[in-house]
């Protein structure tokens, strides 16, 4: 290992792509238990014949089919705008239908969501699809006294509650495009997407639980409704469910004439009956908001045919999920993840779907063992941050527990070995498969995996492709890199998938821009091979084709498996008036991936201070939520820049990390490197932040970081 690691640090960038590539370790198989085989959705390999490039994009029609639609398509992949896809064109549906009303004629009294309340001593509430109906068609309700319409956008601020999917769905039932925000963001973070959306409407929550403590989410909504007004977007109503029905639990007062307690709004609608919308298949059923290389964030659109499709095919080739099934996916339903995989694809297939509202530790390790016990769990879904956690405060897993998964998915980061065969071992007890699925708010649904039932697992690999999905990597040149090259390069996706999104809501030349025209060679093209989606991951392929992915190539960190942008995070730290500069680095850390790291340069007339450290921490927090506070912010005397005057942020991101800074003969002022490594490393260690041996990933990570 040591020599290993010789060997790439002193290499300058260009050739230790391939030097780092050939030194990574093989990992062994793990081939899926018997067990799993014999029950799963997909087990028979010959599958995979039905979804190869010839049968493209005829082959997703299988995924359609899974759905109900009132009125078929026309055509499968319209193509004639390139690379705005069209799934399905000329059908209809209703996403709420399909996740709700079609479940009530074959099991209407089974559980649709069960909710577990933070509070060990509030008990769980089981929704059955019967129930969902009526809540979803009473809160519809309320939204059409609103006057909202089909093709009007919403933003919701919710936690992890059911109000959040009956909202989701209500406004699909109509048609209405839901912005689910993340509860964690701030209430500025929420009011930049209201403004960014044109929402009129807000609906969120008086408070909720977490560690133990009611939040005051409220205080949010007026944030957000002030942040959205500075940009020019009046909201006229905020909706507050409340936590606890009839008793306010925020100390924030309501504004009169424009906030409204939804529990009062529903008593005029009980029992009320709203007819789901025929919706084209094109139309757009949510947005949400990612992090990119600039400041403004980017609103996913997705598509109500394409993505339902595709989630419900996922889900059921994927996640395995059988009529008898119990899943529980921890992740919020404020990512995509909770998108697709908590809501989506399980209601579609009529599933129960288990929703937490708290954190997965309080108020001991052994909470979710407690929750996946009671329940009956068999399918568990997680991200590694969470897994580290796991391992960390409860390294022998759910050992006491009479908890039988029969299938894990890891997402949102890359795994290391060490943590996946700990996964494997301590939570699946050997029993369980693992899917490792790599994708993106941008995809809907995976893009990489191992198909449960037939391919063998491969520790800190996603696998291939999934079904019908072409990936590919690529050089700078667009020239492909065969598997078993040993090479990194982009990952691309050659072809359309049913869940990609339509464009980035309100800005369509960015859509292009950032995700097609690397690779376009002919921009007017309607011929799909000429549209490969750059996904922004370096990856490596193996000679069994599966993929490895090595993270973002552009300027996201991934904190926790979600994305922050570099931009995002330095604009906060730059509306504190002493900061004349400001960048983001990521930083390796044992639980949480990366977190991280800021540093600063001041105007002239001040001097480094606590208090400025604080002003910068204070502003990102409020900016953009606590997720993203940084670890260190360093003021420094200047920042190591290119002579075009741009920040290096691979040489910085190398001093939070311990790592060689690599070539920096092209920097303008090569002397502040010493000088800041000196000041940040010896602060470091006095804090007891040791440095540690990164891996290859890691490494591989830091050097490239930042686009110069
Ligand atoms: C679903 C989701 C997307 C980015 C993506 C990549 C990283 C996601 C991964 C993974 C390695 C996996 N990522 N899954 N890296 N292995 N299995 O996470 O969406 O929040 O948009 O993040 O996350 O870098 O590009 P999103």
């Amino acid at each position: 290992m040591a020599d290993e690691l010789d060997d790439v640090t002193d290499e300058t960038s260009e050739s230790s792509e391939a030097r780092i590539a050939v030194h990574w370790r093989e990992e062994g198989y793990y081939p899926p238990p018997a067990k799993f085989t014999a029950q799963a959705n997909a087990s028979d390999p010959a599958i995979r014949e039905q979804f190869t490039e010839d049968k493209f994009p005829d082959c997703f029609t299988a995924y359609a089919d899974l759905l109900t639609w009132f009125k078929p398509w026309d055509t499968v992949l319209d193509t004639s705008n390139a690379p705005f896809w069209k799934w399905f064109s000329g059908g209809e549906l209703n996403a709420s239908y399909n996740c709700v009303d079609r479940h009530l004629e074959t099991h209407p009294n089974k559980a649709a969501l069960i909710w577990v309340p933070e509070p060990e001593n509030e008990v769980h509430q089981a929704i059955t699809y019967r129930e969902l109906y009526v809540r979803v068609n009473e809160f519809a309700a309320v939204l059409k006294e609103l006057g909202l319409k089909a093709g009007d956008r919403i933003t919701l601020h919710l936690p992890m509650v059911p109000e959040l999917p009956v909202a989701m769905l209500a406004a699909a039932r109509l048609g209405i495009v839901h912005s689910q925000v993340f509860a964690g963001f701030s209430g500025t973070a929420a009011g930049h997407r209201i403004a960014d959306s044109g929402s009129t409407v807000l609906v969120t929550m008086d408070g909720y639980y977490r560690s133990g403590e009611v939040l005051d989410h409220k205080v949010k909504a007026d944030e957000a409704v002030e942040a959205a007004a500075r940009e020019g977007q009046q909201v006229d109503k905020v909706l507050v469910f409340r936590r606890y029905p009839g008793r306010y639990s925020a100390k924030t007062p309501m504004v009169e004439g424009r906030d409204v307690f939804v529990d009062d709004l529903l008593a005029a609608h009980r029992g009320e009956i709203v007819e789901p919308a025929r919706l084209q298949a094109t139309d757009p059923l949510f947005l949400m908001y990612t992090s990119g290389t600039t400041g403004r964030p980017k609103g996913c659109q997705h598509s109500i045919g394409g993505y339902l499709a595709y989630v419900a095919g996922t889900s059921k080739y994927y996640q395995d999920i059988h009529p008898d099934d119990t899943y529980w996916c921890l992740a919020d339903i404020g990512w995509i993840t909770g998108h697709s995989y908590i809501v989506y694809g399980p209601l579609a297939l009529g599933t129960t779907s288990v929703i937490y509202e708290g954190t997965p530790n309080y108020p001991d390790a052994a909470r979710p063992w407690r929750i996946a016990h009671q329940l009956g769990v068999n399918i568990f879904h997680t991200s590694p941050t969470t897994i580290r956690m796991l391992r960390k405060v409860s390294p022998d897993g759910p050992k006491e527990f009479d908890i039988h998964f029969k299938h894990m998915t890891t997402v949102g980061e890359p795994i290391e070995p060490e943590v996946w065969r700990w996964y494997f071992e301590k939570v699946g007890k050997a029993e369980a498969v693992i899917v490792d699925t790599w994708w993106q708010t941008e995809t809907g649904g995976f893009l990489g995996s191992t198909l449960p039932g037939i391919d063998p697992m491969k520790p800190g690999s996603c696998g291939p492709g999934a079904l019908g999905i072409l990936p590919a990597i690529l050089d700078e040149d667009g020239t492909e890199l065969p598997a078993g090259s040993g090479k990194a390069g982009n990952i691309v996706i050659r072809n359309p998938w049913p869940g990609v999104f339509q464009t980035i809501w309100g800005q369509p030349e960015r859509f292009v821009s950032t995700y097609y025209a690397k690779y376009n060679t002919d921009p007017k093209s309607t011929d799909w091979r000429d549209w490969p989606y750059f996904a922004g991951d370096g990856a490596v392929q193996a000679a069994d084709g599966y993929f490895r992915i090595l993270g973002r190539v552009d300027d996201v960190i991934n904190v926790a498996g979600h994305r922050l942008g570099t931009k995002e995070l330095e604009s906060a730290a730059l509306t504190v008036n002493e900061v004349a500069e400001a960048a983001a680095v990521p930083v390796v850390d044992d639980i949480r991936g990366r977190v991280v790291e800021i540093y600063v340069s001041l105007k002239p007339g001040f001097d480094p201070s606590p208090e400025i450290e604080a002003k910068v921490s204070g502003a990102i927090v409020t900016d953009i939520g606590k997720i993203a506070r940084p670890k260190n912010i360093w003021i420094v005397p200047d920042m190591p820049k290119t002579r075009s005057g741009k920040i290096m942020r691979r040489v910085i991101a190398a001093t939070s990390n311990f790592t060689d800074t690599g070539d920096i003969t092209t920097l303008a002022n090569p002397e502040v490197v010493d000088r800041i490594r000196e000041q940040v490393q010896s602060a470091k260690r006095a804090k007891g932040e040791a440095p540690r041996e990164l891996s290859e990933t890691e490494q591989h990570e830091i050097k490239s970081f930042g686009s110069e």
